[in-house]
């Protein structure tokens, strides 16, 4: 049987982005560890300030990944990526820049976060392997974030492009199975698993939603 390599796997199921919550005494690898624990297939370490910590939380992130078998992507930082070792890297529409040195070192999945059906099909040109889409709904997650593109957005982007779809925004429990009904193949969250009561029992929930959610005919 073929070895399957990181390129070869699909985005799917639950898929944690990571942050930290200090006022909760809760950090990237923690939360890694809980999403993981409860079903996560993919993890991004996604850290906003170029400290000298960010190394060790993601090298701490990529042993979590590595201990529950889940994906390790790494946000943006392409050289972190390739220092770390991650599956992959996953960049937004204003970090496209990152592509040449990622290309040049790296080796794994490419990510691009797109918010339109033009989007979508230059990041398909572009040679990605996945698309995260959004933001769906409205969140407190992103400073910088565009307008939710709802599911009407969503469904455009799944009519435009093949490739497995992570929907990223304001997706919780409560709206998940229409998130994934609309094209997603996978649910994308922050607050959800990070500001939970209960971070694994969440993830948990929500894997299990992700599981449980009949094929769109999409890339599934
Ligand atoms: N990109 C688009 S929305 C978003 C990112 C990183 C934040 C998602 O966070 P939450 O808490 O799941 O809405
Ligand atoms: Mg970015």
């Amino acid at each position: 049987m073929a070895a399957v390599t990181p390129t070869s796997v699909a985005v799917s199921g639950l898929y944690f982005v990571t942050a930290d919550v200090p006022e909760l005494g809760r950090t990237h690898e923690g939360l890694a560890a809980h999403a993981a624990a409860g079903g996560a297939r993919v993890v991004q370490f996604r850290h906003k300030f170029l400290d000298a910590r960010r190394f060790e939380a993601a090298r701490a992130v990529r042993t979590v990944c590595a201990a529950f078998g889940a994906l390790f992507i790494v946000n943006d930082d392409a050289s972190l990526a390739v220092a770390v070792g991650a599956d992959g890297l996953h960049v937004g529409q204003s970090d496209l820049s990152a592509l040449s040195e990622w290309r040049a070192h790296g080796r794994g999945l490419l990510g691009v976060s797109v918010a339109t059906a033009e989007e979508a099909r230059a990041a398909v040109a572009l040679g990605a392997d996945y698309l995260g889409v959004g933001p769906i709904f409205a969140t407190g997650s992103k400073d910088d974030a565009a307008p939710s593109i709802g599911l009407t957005g969503l469904r455009r982007i799944r009519e435009a492009a093949g490739l497995p779809l992570a929907a990223i925004g304001g997706i919780a429990e409560h709206n998940a199975a229409e998130v994934l009904a609309a094209g997603a193949d996978a649910i994308c969250v922050i607050s959800a698993i990070a500001h939970a009561h209960d971070p694994h029992a969440a993830a948990r929930r929500l894997a299990h939603i992700a599981a449980s959610a009949p094929s769109t005919g999409g890339s599934r």
